[in-house]
């Protein structure tokens, strides 16, 4: 089994020690960060949600994978975030209140990071509330809302709404399983990603046409 099945499996599995010390060693190896990413350990979480959904395996079993899958993330983080690179800018993001997903919240954040922003995790089940205080105290050029759920998408409306209201110049990217660009423009975002490679692609455009 290659190494990067090896991560995968380890996710599957849950084993948070096994998932740390492959993925050490696919570093070691030299394997892309990427790579280890995209066909290690978010592999791994999608076989993981394949499964959730077909009732094959349960909350448990998800909650393993997750921590497993972070253990995993941890050591790649550095690599990513690291190489002294120039401040682009300050992202806000956050999970919209009553979501407690932060999977790929967090994968966006260390993307984010990896190219050059300071990001501000304001968490899970962040109320509009929190979206505005983090305006107040960090100044962000943009605000990231993140959405698992088809029930707490509908808060996204709401923070998108208030965060405009607050300052008209702050950008919105939202994103998450359920968000599409259709919805993401009725509720008056700036930008929508399918995942976190195209956060940093639409926050550097975004950006851009500001500046
Ligand atoms: Co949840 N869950 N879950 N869950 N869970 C889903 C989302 C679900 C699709 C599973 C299913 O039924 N098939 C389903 C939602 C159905 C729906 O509303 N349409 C669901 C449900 C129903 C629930 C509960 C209600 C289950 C229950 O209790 N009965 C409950 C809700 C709790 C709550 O939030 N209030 C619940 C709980 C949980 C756990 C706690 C067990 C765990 C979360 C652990 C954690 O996050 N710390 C969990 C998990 C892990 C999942 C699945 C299996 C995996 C999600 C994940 O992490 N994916 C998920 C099924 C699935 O997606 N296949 C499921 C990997 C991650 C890398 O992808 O989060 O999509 P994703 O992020 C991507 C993109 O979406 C994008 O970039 C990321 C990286 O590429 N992206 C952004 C995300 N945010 C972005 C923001 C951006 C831009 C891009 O800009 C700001």
């Amino acid at each position: 089994m290659s190494i990067l099945e090896q991560i995968k499996e380890q996710v599957i599995s849950g084993n948070a020690n096994k998932a740390r010390e492959y993925t050490e060693s696919a570093v070691v190896e030299g394997l892309a960060v990427s790579t280890i990413l995209n066909d290690g350990l978010i592999a791994g979480m999608n076989v993981i949600g394949g499964r959730f959904k077909n009732n094959q395996v349960y909350v448990p079993e998800v909650l393993m994978a997750a921590r497993a899958m972070h253990t995993g993330l941890a050591v790649i983080k550095p690599l990513i975030a690291g190489a002294g690179l120039k401040e682009k800018g300050v992202v806000a993001i956050g999970t919209v209140k009553g979501d407690l997903h932060d999977i790929g919240k967090n994968l966006v954040i260390m993307m984010l990071e990896g190219a050059g922003y300071k990001v501000i995790d304001l968490g899970v089940d962040a109320p509009r509330e929190k979206f505005l205080q983090a305006i107040e105290e960090h100044h962000p050029q943009v605000i990231g809302i993140s959405a698992l759920l088809t029930t707490t998408m509908t808060q996204m409306k709401e923070v998108v709404a208030a965060v405009k209201a607050q300052c008209g110049e702050i950008r919105v990217i939202v994103g998450g399983a359920p968000v599409t660009p259709k919805f993401a423009s009725e509720i008056g975002a700036d930008g929508y990603a399918a995942d976190a490679a195209s956060a940093v692609d639409v926050t550097n455009r975004l950006l851009e046409a500001t500046t």
